[in-house]
């Protein structure tokens, strides 16, 4: 075992029976804090009929109410935050279903957690105090750029904060400053190898040797891929905007198997996404998270949507945090596209504003050199005649703009001929997504 790599021994290797206890301390604390400084939960904890007394042990969580994504947004902005303003030292944004996005209002003390969490995980996954980082996921609302920011810093590596984009500028740095650690979403790590090759430089010109790639789903075959056009380790780091940001689970590279999750932290269950009822050790389910050490925005049973199982067996690393296998897909609509999170009602409350356009659209998600594409085909109304070029691309131009306002990515409208898009008998299939592993 790399001992060196353990940045929190205590916390890390802590047996479980005391991790369980701390777990149980601070899950007690989080409900008696959400009952006194949110009147979001109070009411939601009193419609539960739970006291905070009666949450004694681990298995009273069970009691407690489900959060999800809606409820951010119908309190939008801060109606579920615990703190007042002048503890809120930090807001991140994510993207709401429709309307208005959710807002996650942070605590220092809630920094500081979530560095921690990112600074262990950077360690798990093999990183030392001498590594360089290139920092490729976006700084800004998105919590990738600043959360690993912080995290590298706190853990004491040198950080280049590149932010997403530019690839030319990336592959420079990538040469002059010699990263030996690259931070973004995997498919942007395919598309810098890609270039990279394209370009005919080796991955031995370069220092790098580890990758924390997270924030959208990807495979083993795309594990393989990056790894030998990068000459790195490519490890998973998991993480939401609701419950921190990236480094809410890890891998370590002492198994690369499974990640694993701070419990001290966090409390993980994997529920059935439709009785809501615990899935056996081992079997697919909803990830569901309780926050027990944040005091901004604690969330109680978040509902991540994300399909995960759990890795029942102790790992070889030596570490007492239990993994979670490689996310699997979501049991919801949402698309990430580049890294940004899309559902498809976003795009249909731009087109639901607009005249000249009928409620029929199909949403094409592809992936090309790499880089994911969206394009979006919307039906004409049928007075609106196709051959006005002028008004057409006026129209089309408009329907870009407020996706973009909207979503804060660019995406392709094609308008096309009245009655043309496929009507369903049933549940409309509105998006396909015809993105390969890699191509
Ligand atoms: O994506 C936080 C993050 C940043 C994680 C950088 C890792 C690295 P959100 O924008 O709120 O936060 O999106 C959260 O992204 O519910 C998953 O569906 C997906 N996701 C995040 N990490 C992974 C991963 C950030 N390693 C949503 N594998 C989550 C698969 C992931 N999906």
């Amino acid at each position: 075992m790399a001992s060196q790599t353990i940045y929190n021994p205590k916390i890390e290797l802590m047996p479980r029976d005391q991790l369980q206890l701390l777990q149980q301390y601070r899950l007690r604390n989080t409900v008696q804090h959400l009952y006194d400084h949110s009147p979001f939960y109070k009411k939601r904890l009193d419609e539960a009929g739970v006291a905070p007394e009666q949450i004694k042990t681990l298995d009273d969580l069970r009691r407690l109410p489900f959060t999800i994504k809606y409820d951010l947004r119908d309190n939008y902005p801060d109606g579920i935050f615990s703190a007042p303003t002048e503890q809120i030292v930090r807001y991140h944004v994510s993207s709401g279903t429709t309307g208005k996005p959710t807002v996650v209002g942070c605590t220092r003390h809630d920094l500081d957690m979530w560095s921690e969490c990112v600074a262990r995980s950077l360690g798990a996954a093999g990183c030392t105090q001498k590594d360089i980082a290139q920092i490729a996921y976006g700084y800004g609302l998105f919590t990738g750029g600043l959360g690993l920011h912080d995290g590298c810093e706190l853990f004491g590596m040198t950080v280049i904060p590149a932010s997403s984009g530019n690839t030319s500028r990336q592959l420079m740095l990538m040469q002059d400053l010699n990263p030996t650690v690259l931070c973004c979403t995997p498919s942007y790590a395919l598309y810098l190898g890609e270039a990279l090759q394209k370009q005919g430089i080796s991955p031995d010109e370069l220092s790098l040797r580890i990758g924390i790639f997270g924030a959208e789903p990807w495979t083993e075959e795309m594990r393989k891929r990056i790894e030998q056009l990068l000459g790195i380790d490519a490890m998973d780091i998991y993480g939401l905007s609701e419950t921190s940001g990236p480094g809410v689970a890890v891998e370590c590279i002492e198994a690369k198997h499974g990640l694993h999750f701070w419990e001290d932290n966090f409390i993980f269950e994997i529920l059935d996404p439709e009785t809501l009822e615990p899935m056996p050790d081992g079997e697919y389910g909803e990830l569901v998270i309780t926050t027990i050490n944040r005091t901004g925005m604690p969330t109680l049973r978040y509902r991540t949507r994300d399909i995960t199982r759990i890795i029942p067996e102790p790992c070889t690393c030596g570490r007492t945090h239990r993994r979670i296998d490689r996310l699997k897909g979501r049991s919801d609509d949402m698309l990430i596209i580049r890294g940004v999170n899309v559902f498809p009602s976003q795009i249909e409350s731009v087109l639901a504003g607009l005249k000249g356009i009928m409620p029929h659209y199909r949403i094409i998600v592809d992936r090309k050199n790499n880089l994911d594409t969206l394009d979006i085909e919307v039906e004409l109304a049928p007075d609106m005649p196709l051959d006005e070029v002028r008004t057409v691309e006026k129209l089309r131009s408009e329907i870009e703009k407020g996706i973009h306002a909207t979503l804060g990515l660019a995406a392709n409208v094609h308008l096309v001929q009245p009655n043309t898009i496929e009507r369903s008998e049933g549940k409309a299939k509105r998006v396909t997504d015809l993105r390969k592993v890699y191509d």
